[in-house]
């Protein structure tokens, strides 16, 4: 007789209760407790219940979020339980910078333009997200979960000790104090005015400096770098800010820097158009205001690189190059491009062959134009947002939008007209059109106060959600208008300009979330609301863009305001002691808006550079009649009639 196995003994041991086996044990449990529960009295059976029913009421009481909307008047859906699956929804989790591919591997990061995969993006799509109103519960969720690691200095700057590498925590602890001591925030607003963006300039080259000196884009808290091409992308950026803002000494040393280490001979995948737009754009305009051909060489390098973006199909190009190997692609999971991403690049490409008299950079992107000029699937000239490389044809159709994947492509069809001398027609045509296609299907007015506000169309349905990104339009409208289009787009862009001023004064810091919802009902008790997922504030500059733009052509003071006040609350809740400004997580906690450890490279490139212009009593620097912005605010200039002159080598604020 062998002795019993495992198996032979669990079926004996559990045989008596009705079958054996883990299952049958539970429901033999369930049974008895509904036996027991069948031999209470009525009286015993109803007390147990009560208690039931008043614990689930005091559950419910306690809970802030919750009872915080029932205040508001609001239905109560964005409770703490179906929270996290919303939030999950929404948006990928964060990537932690150790989890990002190498650069070699990969140029397709969580991108601040918002380039990923469709399905991320399109919350079009997404019913019945619960709009946030006050969201405390949630963020003293976060600011628990980040306090046991962190160590808040003043206003929202944090010193992440938990990110620290072992051997800097000790020399951080140490330095901090004076650091911080160093910075005060009353001084900040002591001071305003072209000097108040000198200072936050040098504040944020400190932190790049000591922290990631030749990288691409400093963590502040963590006083490290991330990496994305691996090319230097805030310094590159950052050099006609510096050159403008006569910042001679760091202009040099940035100089040197680009002299003597940049070099794009390497294996790594770039985006075309993030590259464009920051790099080669950077280079051709500080080629142009410094006369350096240093700039020049290597914008012509940088863009030779870029080309095989190119061979596709279609011609339109694919999103991904290998600078090093010569090769590109599209992303891994689609063959489609974006269509503000293949449609702004013309201003820098068409430049660069002007400037190197090789005409097969502007061939490349006017094909790409004459192309979409052509495609049939666009609502009154309004643009799908996606691109097939393979078949040329718009994809994903019936959805329109200013924001996040269209923005640009409206942008560049004024722009490049301007560029070019306003002589090509279909430029303009497909301009106007676009502008008379958004006061018809995506304008509308915000309840109580009437904000006007660009708003999004789904397969016919409206939907009153404006990214800030579309905070652009306002300052492209007016610049048209000053190149003789039609008076009502200053009049729209002027409405405009106080909405998205709107969306940073509504907030509890003053400084605006990534994307705002309108409320359109009659009776609303506000006109903006911001879901949980949407809170977020990148250091984006397209409100002070467009502030400048309207303070230049109109010289109506309250611009200035505008964007003095946002500056100050830049300084307020943005800025990091040790050096460096920092994106954040929660505009609507002023007590603790959550840094999220990054300053992107256009913080540089773009915010700070506008609210140098917009401040600045120097008449016409950089004269919009002589030069067209990129839509990384790097300046080109504005194609002369005589074709021969190629730059147009312009001293600025003193600097030779
Ligand atoms: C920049 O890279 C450019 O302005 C782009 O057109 C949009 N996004 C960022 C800034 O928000």
């Amino acid at each position: 007789m062998h002795p019993p196995s495992r198996q032979d003994y669990v079926s004996i041991s559990f045989s008596g209760q009705g079958g054996g086996g883990y299952t049958n044990s539970k429901q033999w449990r369930r049974q008895s407790c509904w036996r027991k529960w069948k031999q209470l009295s009525r009286l015993q059976r109803s007390l147990i219940l009560f208690i039931l029913v008043l614990l689930f009421i005091c559950g419910i009481a306690t809970y802030p979020t919750v009872t915080e909307h029932l205040r508001d008047g609001e239905p109560a859906t964005d409770g703490k339980s179906d929270l996290k699956p919303f939030i999950l929804e929404l948006l990928p989790e964060p990537v932690k910078q150790d989890q990002l591919p190498l650069p070699e591997q990969t140029s397709q990061r969580k991108s601040p333009n918002k380039r990923g995969p469709p399905v991320l993006q399109n919350r079009l799509q997404q019913k019945g997200n619960p709009s946030e109103t006050v969201v405390k519960e949630k963020a003293a969720e976060s600011k628990k979960d980040v306090e046991e690691e962190d160590v808040i200095s003043w206003h929202g700057a944090v010193i992440n000790t938990n990110q620290l590498a072992e051997g800097t925590k000790e020399r951080d602890n140490k330095e901090d104090l004076p650091a911080n001591q160093e910075v005060k925030p009353t001084n900040d607003s002591d001071v305003s005015g072209p000097e108040a963006v000198r200072r936050a300039f040098r504040h944020a080259w400190k932190g790049y400096k000591d922290f990631s000196w030749g990288h691409d884009e400093l963590r502040p808290i963590s006083k490290s770098h991330s990496e994305w091409f691996g090319l230097g992308l805030t310094l590159i950026d950052a050099l006609d800010t510096m050159w403008i803002l006569g910042l001679k000494e760091e202009f040099e040393e940035a100089k040197a820097w680009v002299a003597t280490e940049l070099t794009f001979d390497k294996n790594v995948d770039v985006n075309l158009f993030e590259s464009t737009i920051r790099i080669l754009g950077g280079l051709l305009s500080t080629y142009h205001l410094t006369g350096d051909t240093l700039f020049l060489h290597k914008a012509k390098d940088i863009g030779s690189r870029l080309m095989p973006a190119f061979n596709t199909p279609s011609k339109i190009p694919y999103s991904d190059v290998n600078i090093g190997k010569g090769t590109a692609h599209p992303p891994r999971w689609t063959s489609d491009s974006t269509v503000a991403e293949v449609t702004s690049i013309q201003l820098e490409f068409r430049e660069l062959s002007r400037l190197t008299e090789d005409p097969q950079y502007e061939a490349a992107v006017a094909e790409v134009m004459n192309q979409v000029h052509k495609l049939e699937g666009k609502l009154d000239g309004l643009v799908p947002m996606f691109i097939n490389t393979n078949s040329g044809k718009f994809t994903h159709q019936g959805i329109y939008t200013l924001g996040a994947r269209a923005d640009s492509y409206y942008e560049y069809l004024l722009k490049q007209w301007i560029q070019g001398g306003k002589k090509e027609d279909q430029l303009l045509e497909d301009y106007l059109e676009a502008v008379e296609g958004v006061k018809k299907n995506l304008l509308q007015k915000s309840s109580p106060n009437g904000l006007v506000f660009v708003g999004e169309l789904s397969h016919g349905q409206f939907s009153p959600k404006m990214d800030h990104l579309v905070c652009f339009l306002p300052g492209t409208l007016a610049l048209g208008a000053h190149h003789g289009l039609p008076s009502d787009h200053m009049d729209l862009a002027k409405q405009l300009m106080e909405t998205c001023y709107q969306m940073y004064a509504q907030m509890e810091t003053g400084l605006s979330p990534e994307i705002v919802h309108f409320n359109m009902h009659e009776g609303s008790m506000r006109d903006i609301d911001v879901k949980l997922a949407d809170r977020h504030n990148l250091l984006r500059p397209e409100t002070v863009e467009s502030l400048f733009y309207l303070h230049r052509f109109t010289q109506d003071q309250k611009y200035r305001d505008w964007g003095r006040e946002i500056l100050q609350n830049f300084n307020k809740y943005t800025k990091v002691s040790s050096g460096g400004y920092t994106s954040i997580n929660n505009v609507r906690d002023p007590e603790y808006p959550s840094p999220r450890d990054k300053m992107e490279s256009f913080f540089l490139g773009e915010t700070l550079k506008y609210l140098y212009l917009l401040f600045s009593d120097e008449p016409d620097l950089v004269s919009l009649d002589q030069y067209v912005f990129n839509t990384e605010a790097h300046p080109l200039p504005i194609w002369p009639s005589n074709a021969s002159q190629t730059h147009t080598h312009t001293h600025l604020s003193g600097l030779v």
